[in-house]
C-alpha cells in the first residue's frame, strides 16, 4: 500500500526530519511504498526562519543562493492535489509542530483535499502539536486519525487495518492501536451531509449541533487526562494489535485509544530500523552553521529529556506519559553503524545530534559513546574526508562532568547549545523549574571555552510575569559568562506546557491562540511588558551583552527609537557591532560553503546495495 508523508515546513528550515524518516523506514520494512510531500522549498508566504536570527545579530547571514538553494514559487494546494492524484496514497501522514498547524489546516487540508470524495485517502496527523491538542486536530475537517507522540508502531498498525479494510466506516478497525484518536468516517459523512464541505460551517456545526462549546473543543489535554466519556475495556488480542486497551468514547462519537505501551514496553529505540533519508530532496541536507553551510545528517542517540522545564514539550510529554521510562537510550553500536553507513551513502560532513540533553547519560555510556565516536572518526579519515567529522549537540549545564567537555571537543564537537534562559535565579527556579545555580552555568561554559569550542548560550525573554528588570539580570549573567555565541528567543506558549497554562490563567493569552515561532514572534501580551518592548530587547540583547556598559545609554536610546518606529540609530549600532566585535568572536561567513549537492541517484544506488547486504531492509 502507499503512504504519502507530509512535512508542512513553512519557513525553509532545513535538516532531515528524524521523525518522518523513521516512519518511512518502519513503513518500508512492512513492504509499503512511501513518498513525501515536502513544502520546505516552496514559498509558503511565511518569512524564512533564519532571517530573525540574522537580523538580531545571533547568526552570521549565510546565503543559500551561494549553494544554489532558493524557494520556489508554487501553488501549494494545487501541487498537493497533483501529488495525491498521481501517487494515489492509501494514507496521508502529516507531521506537525504548533507553528505550522494553521497552514496545514487552511492550505493543505481545506484546499488540497476533496472532502466530498468518499474514497479519499485516510489522513493521520502526528507530531508535537497533535500530541497536545488532539481534541482540536481530530475535529479538523479531513482528519481521520491523530497520533499522540511516538508514531512508529502506531502507523504500522494503522496500515494493517487499512490493508484489511474492515471497520473503517465506524472506526472500530482502529480500536486498540496505541496513541491513536479516531474520527469515524461515518460520523464525518453525517456532518458533511448536514453542512456541506465548508470548513467554517463544519466547525460551527460541531460547536452548535453537537453541543461542543469552544472550551470543550479546545480542552485537549484536560479531556485526555480525564478520559471524557465512558471507558470500555476491549480485548483486541489476535488482531495483530496491542492486547488490551481502554477506549474512551465521548458523546460526539470520537474515539480515543489511551494506551501508553510505547513507553512502558521494550524501548522503541531498541527496535527501530535506521532512518530512511532516500525520500528527501537533497537540499534538506544543507544546514547553515556558524557562517558555513554543511552537508548535515541528523541522528538520535536518546529520546526524551529527564528534566521538565516549564516552557518545554518534555514537561507536557511527562504529564501525558509519566516519567517512568520516559528518557530512553539507543544502543551505541547501532548508532555508530548507522552514522558510518549514512556518511558513506550521503557524503555527510556534519552531524546534528537531536538529543535534547546529550550528556544525560551514565559514565559507562559516555565512554562507550567516546569509543563509538572514535570509530566514526576513524572511518571518516579512511574515506579521506578529514580528521574527524564535526558535530552539534544540546547540553544541559549540570550534566557536564569534569573532563567531558574536553573529550567531546577532541572528538569533533564544533557547535553546542547550553540553555541559560533566565539570569534571575529566583525566577529561573520558581517559574521555569530550572534548579541549576549561576555558578554551575558559568562553570559549564568555562569547561568548553578552555577547550576552544564555540558554545551557544540560549536566552528566552518575554516569559509570563517576567519584567524588563529580569531580562537585564539575564543580560548581566550573559556578560559574566561571555558565551562565544548567543541565541535570544521570545517565549512561545506551546500547548502542553505549564507556562502556557500560567499565561492563560494570568490573562496574557487567549486559549485559542496558536503559539508563534520562538525565533521572533510574541504570542503573549503582558500589560507590564508588551510585545513591542519584548521585541526591542531581542533586537538589542546582544548589543547590551557585548558592548561595554559605557555604551548602554546609546543602546537604550536606539531601543527607544526602534519602539517608536525609527530604526536608523539601531542599524548604526548593529553595523558597528558587526565590524568591531562580531569578528572577534569568530562570526564571519565562509567564503566557500561546504554543502555540495550529491548525485542522488548514486546515493540511492548505494543504499540499495546495502539493502541487499541487509535483507531486513534499510535497517542495519
Ligand atoms: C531537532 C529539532 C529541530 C531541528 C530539526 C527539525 C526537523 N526538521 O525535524 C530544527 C533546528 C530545524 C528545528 C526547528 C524548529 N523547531 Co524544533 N526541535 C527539534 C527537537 C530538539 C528534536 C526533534 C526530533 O528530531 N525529535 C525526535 C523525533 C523522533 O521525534 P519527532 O520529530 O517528534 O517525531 C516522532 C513523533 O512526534 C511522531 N510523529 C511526528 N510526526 C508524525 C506524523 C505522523 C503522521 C505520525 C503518525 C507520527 C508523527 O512520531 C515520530 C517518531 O516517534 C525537538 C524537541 C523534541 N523533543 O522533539 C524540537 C521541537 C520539535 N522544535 C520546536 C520548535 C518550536 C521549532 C521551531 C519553530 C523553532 C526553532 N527551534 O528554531 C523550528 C520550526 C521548524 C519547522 N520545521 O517548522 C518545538 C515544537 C513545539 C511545538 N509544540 O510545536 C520542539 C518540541 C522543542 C520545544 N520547544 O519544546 N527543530
Ligand atoms: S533541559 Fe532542555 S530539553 Fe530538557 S526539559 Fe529543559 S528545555 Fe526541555
Amino acid at each position: 500500500m502507499r503512504v504519502l508523508l507530509v512535512d508542512p515546513n513553512i519557513r525553509m528550515d532545513t535538516l532531515i526530519p528524524v521523525g518522518l524518516s523513521l516512519l518511512s523506514a518502519c513503513l518500508k520494512r512492512e513492504g509499503h511504498e512511501v513518498d513525501v510531500f515536502d513544502t520546505t522549498f516552496m514559498d509558503s508566504g511565511y518569512q524564512r526562519g533564519d532571517i530573525w536570527r540574522q537580523e538580531t545579530l545571533q547568526v552570521i547571514a549565510t546565503q543559500f543562493a551561494d549553494v544554489g538553494i532558493k524557494r520556489d514559487q508554487i501553488d501549494i494546494p494545487a501541487a498537493f492535489r497533483e501529488k495525491i492524484r498521481t501517487f494515489r496514497p492509501d494514507l496521508i501522514a502529516i507531521s506537525n509542530m504548533e507553528v505550522n498547524y494553521d497552514f496545514t489546516a487552511r492550505v493543505l487540508l481545506r484546499e488540497g483535499l476533496d472532502l466530498s470524495d468518499p474514497n479519499r485517502p485516510f489522513v493521520i496527523v502526528g507530531g508535537m502539536y497533535p500530541t497536545f491538542a488532539p481534541n482540536e486536530v481530530i475535529r479538523t475537517p479531513g482528519v481521520d486519525l491523530v497520533c499522540q507522540w511516538e508514531g512508529e508502531r502506531t502507523i504500522v498498525h494503522v496500515m494493517r487495518v487499512l490493508q484489511r479494510g474492515v471497520g473503517l466506516e465506524d472506526g472500530s478497525g482502529f480500536w486498540g492501536i496505541g496513541n491513536l484518536w479516531i474520527h469515524p468516517r461515518k460520523l464525518q459523512r453525517r456532518l458533511l451531509d448536514a453542512v456541506g464541505t465548508d470548513r467554517e460551517d463544519l466547525v460551527r456545526y460541531l460547536r452548535t449541533q453537537l453541543g461542543l462549546s469552544e472550551e470543550r473543543l479546545l480542552a485537549g489535554l484536560e479531556g485526555y487526562r480525564t478520559g471524557v466519556g465512558a471507558e470500555t475495556k476491549l480485548d483486541v488480542s489476535g488482531r495483530g494489535l496491542d492486547s488490551t486497551v481502554s477506549v474512551f468514547e465521548s458523546g460526539d462519537g470520537i474515539l480515543r485509544n489511551v494506551t501508553r505501551e510505547n513507553l512502558e514496553e521494550k524501548s522503541i529505540l531498541e527496535e527501530n530500523p535506521w532512518a530512511d533519508w532516500t525520500i528527501w530532496d537533497d537540499r534538506r541536507f544543507a544546514k547553515p552553521m556558524r557562517g558555513n553551510i554543511f552537508r548535515t545528517g541528523t541522528f538520535e542517540m536518546s529520546r526524551g529529556c529527564p528534566y521538565r522545564c516549564t516552557y518545554c514539550c518534555n514537561d507536557g510529554l511527562q504529564q501525558l506519559f509519566g516519567k517512568a521510562g520516559f528518557h530512553r537510550e539507543r544502543s551505541v553500536a547501532d548508532y555508530v553503524a548507522e552514522v558510518k553507513h549514512k556518511i558513506e551513502c550521503f557524503g555527510l560532513d556534519f552531524m546534528y545530534i537531536v538529543d535534547e540533553s546529550f550528556l544525560s547519560l551514565s559514565e559507562k555510556r559516555f565512554y562507550e559513546w567516546v569509543e563509538g565516536q572514535e570509530e566514526i572518526n576513524a572511518y571518516y579519515r579512511s574515506v579521506g574526508k578529514g580528521e574527524r567529522i564535526p558535530y552539534f549537540a544540546n547540553i544541559r549545564a549540570e550534566t557536564v562532568r569534569p573532563g567531558w567537555a574536553k573529550k567531546m571537543v577532541d572528538l569533533g564537537l564544533s557547535v553546542a547549545d547550553i540553555g541559560i534562559e533566565s539570569g534571575n535565579l529566583d525566577y529561573r527556579r520558581a517559574i521555569l523549574d530550572r534548579k541549576m545555580t549561576n555558578e554551575q552555568l558559568r562553570k559549564a561554559f568555562e569547561e568548553f571555552k578552555e577547550s576552544g569550542v564555540k558554545l551557544t548560550g540560549n536566552a528566552i525573554i518575554g516569559m509570563p510575569d517576567e519584567t524588563p528588570e529580569i531580562v537585564f539580570d539575564t543580560i548581566d549573567l550573559f556578560r559574566l559568562i561571555d558565551p562565544p555565541s548567543i541565541t535570544v528567543n521570545i517565549f512561545a506558549p506551546y500547548r502542553g506546557t505549564t507556562l502556557r497554562d500560567r499565561s492563560i490563567a494570568a490573562g496574557y493569552l487567549k486559549p485559542r491562540v496558536y503559539a508563534g515561532d520562538y525565533r521572533g514572534e510574541s504570542s503573549i501580551d503582558m500589560p507590564h511588558f508588551p510585545p513591542k518592548e519584548v521585541a526591542s530587547l531581542q533586537q538589542t540583547f546582544i548589543l547590551f551583552v557585548r558592548f561595554p556598559k559605557s555604551r548602554w545609554d546609546d543602546i537604550e536610546m536606539a531601543r527607544r527609537d526602534w519602539v517608536a518606529g525609527n530604526e536608523s540609530r539601531l542599524e548604526d549600532l548593529k553595523k558597528e557591532y558587526i565590524e568591531t566585535i562580531a569578528a572577534k568572536y569568530g562570526h564571519r561567513a565562509a567564503e566557500n560553503p561546504s554543502y555540495k549537492k550529491l548525485d542522488y541517484p548514486e546515493a540511492q544506488l548505494r543504499v540499495k546495495q546495502r539493502e541487499q547486504e541487509h535483507p531486513s531492509g534499510i535497517s542495519g
